[in-house]
């Protein structure tokens, strides 16, 4: 955790280097949850009130229930091969391969900024880091930087709003801060809605999903000692009732509400024996410790990796190593 001297000298390595660079490439970690896209969003809205020419990239589309966002229609999953930038901002995650498989070599600015607020990192590569893992959500480092160097317009309070809402659980996990009430209110002050962003990320679903959810909720299973609970997320469901993998998003919520469970882990199939962990602790266990094991990462209380075999073997696996942490 950096002092808040620390913070401030982080603050302003990365305004100088916003300062000096006119060209800027944004990006956040593939499969974007609400904090990746809010704080692509603002951080591109941000550069470009200051003047400068912005690239809003991911690897993967916005999902459906982001696309409100002011900028969302800014955002490319393409990246042309003549392009280059002065800068570029790595949003919400601090490795390279969190940005996915298919992010281009010249995409590298010839500078880089990480801003962050996860465990886990890579100390090596980028040129200044703003990171906080104290930070309810990269948002809120986003909104620090806003107030050194720019105005809180509107359309970027919605979209670090809709930072905080979504990484704290529309402000129920233990991540909700004295400090994320106040950044939060600052944002409603200017001009995010409360229930306007609620309804458009939360209570506009398509069918398919609660169709989805149905299957996924069928495969759930317990271990003997009920600390610890499984869902499975198969090709198959989706092509059964329709929808998107992207819609699977907050469904492991359910395996971590039952009572007794500690630790929720969500698999879902992304190919031929390789399955995307996801893990959801209620506090007792540290997930991000126990995914970077298997080569993930992420936060106390979220987590994810990827692993390979078959269902039944990945689930064995994660058991065992769940039941050891756990203790008795
Ligand atoms: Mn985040």
């Amino acid at each position: 955790m950096p002092t808040s001297r620390e913070l401030e000298e982080q603050l302003s390595a990365v305004v100088s280097i916003i300062d000096h660079a006119k060209s800027f490439l944004v990006v956040a970690h593939a499969s974007p949850d609400g904090d990746a896209v809010g704080s692509t969003l603002a951080m591109g809205l941000l550069l470009e009130q200051l003047g400068k020419h912005v690239c809003f990239y991911n690897q993967d589309p916005v999902p459906y229930n982001f696309q409100f966002l002011p900028g969302a229609d800014r955002w490319t999953t393409e990246l042309g091969a003549e392009e280059s930038f002065d800068v570029t901002i790595m949003l919400d995650c601090a490795e390279r391969d969190r940005i996915g498989t298919s992010f281009p070599k010249n995409g590298w600015g010839k500078k880089v900024v990480v801003i962050d607020h996860h465990k886990t990192w890579d100390p090596s590569f980028a040129d200044a880091y703003l990171r906080d893992v104290d930070a309810a959500a990269t948002g809120e480092l986003l909104f620090r930087l806003v107030s050194c160097m720019g105005s809180l317009s509107t359309e970027i309070a919605q979209n670090l709003y809709c930072c905080m809402m979504t990484d704290t659980g529309s402000f129920r996990y233990s991540n909700t801060s004295r400090t994320a009430f106040r950044i939060a209110g600052e944002l409603v002050e200017a001009g995010a809605d409360a229930w306007h962003m609620t309804s458009h990320i939360y209570e506009d679903q398509p069918r398919s999903r609660l169709d989805l959810l149905c299957r996924v909720l069928a495969t759930l299973a317990m271990s003997p000692c009920g600390r610890l609970a499984f869902l499975r997320v198969e090709q198959s469901m989706f092509d059964d009732a329709g929808g998107t993998s992207e819609m699977t998003d907050g469904f492991i919520n359910y395996a971590r509400s039952i009572r007794g469970v500690e630790v929720a882990t969500q698999l879902r199939e992304a190919g031929p024996d390789t399955w995307r962990i996801s893990f959801r602790s209620r506090g007792k266990v540290d997930v991000s410790s126990l995914a970077a094991k298997f080569g993930g990462g992420g936060h106390h209380n979220a987590a994810g990796c990827e692993m390979h075999g078959t269902w039944a073997e990945v689930q064995q696996r994660l058991s065992e190593a769940l039941v050891e942490l756990l203790g008795d």
